[in-house]
């Protein structure tokens, strides 16, 4: 999978470098490039944003300079996010969906967002004759400063979809074995008590189908108290 991040603030993805996605990007499973939105505009202060028409508080990011950016990276067979507050609120399904694509390019809008006519013109018929399809995007019901972090979330919970990206496949395995997809039961390890607290007796036996049948019943405990 390729992915394109474009940000005024490049340094946010560098955690991208750390650990499994490090990794994967070695392993060249994933190859992930950061975009500074600045580097496109023409001005002589670099500055992406502008003073919105019809009036109101902040700014507004410019579609000429973000045409600029994403024009070179709208190939054959893209998924384009558009990070905002307003968007569809991810989730797990969507993070599967997303983990069958090719190729994912993150718009990351600051200030109050990116001109709307953005998206609008990437998902005219000739884009969409391409296989380019645009995607708005919010990852829960809060505002952020800005894209960045919801884009680090959703490239986590996307790239440890894909097949070699998880160190453990078992783990994978286990969470779409279960009926929520990623509501697990809870887990223990050693010591058996812990400042009074023990295991729960099942886990300490051999009987499998036993614990099965306990962490099943435990999972639906819980799925219920997140209701
Ligand atoms: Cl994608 N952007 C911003 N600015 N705020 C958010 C968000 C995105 N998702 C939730 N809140």
């Amino acid at each position: 999978m390729k992915i394109d991040a474009i940000t005024i603030f490049p340094e946010y993805f560098s955690p991208l470098q750390l650990s499994l996605l490090g990794k994967a990007q070695e392993k060249e499973l994933l190859s992930i490039t950061v975009h500074n939105l600045r580097d496109f505009s023409t001005n002589n202060h670099h500055s992406v944003d502008d003073t919105p028409y019809g009036g109101g508080a902040g700014m507004v990011m410019s579609p000429e300079i973000w045409g600029s950016a994403l024009d070179p990276l709208m190939l054959e067979d893209t998924d384009l996010i558009i990070l905002t507050p307003a968007g569809k609120v991810f989730d797990q399904q969507m993070a599967q969906e997303f983990a069958g694509s090719s190729h994912l390019v993150f718009a990351c809008g600051r200030y109050e967002g990116i001109d709307y006519r953005v998206g609008e013109y990437y998902s005219h018929p000739q884009f969409v004759a391409q296989s380019i399809r645009v995607h708005e995007v919010s990852i829960g019901n809060y505002v952020l400063g800005g894209g960045e972090v919801a884009a680090l979330v959703m490239i986590e919970a996307i790239t440890r979809l894909i097949p070699g990206v998880l160190g453990n496949p078992e783990s994978l395995a286990e969470e779409s074995h279960n009926e929520e997809g990623f509501l697990e039961y809870p887990n223990y390890t050693k010591p058996a008590n812990w400042r009074g607290i023990a295991v729960p007796e099942v886990l300490l036996g051999g009987n499998h189908a036993l614990i099965a049948t306990w962490r099943a019943a435990q999972a639906q405990v819980r799925a219920q108290k997140c209701d």
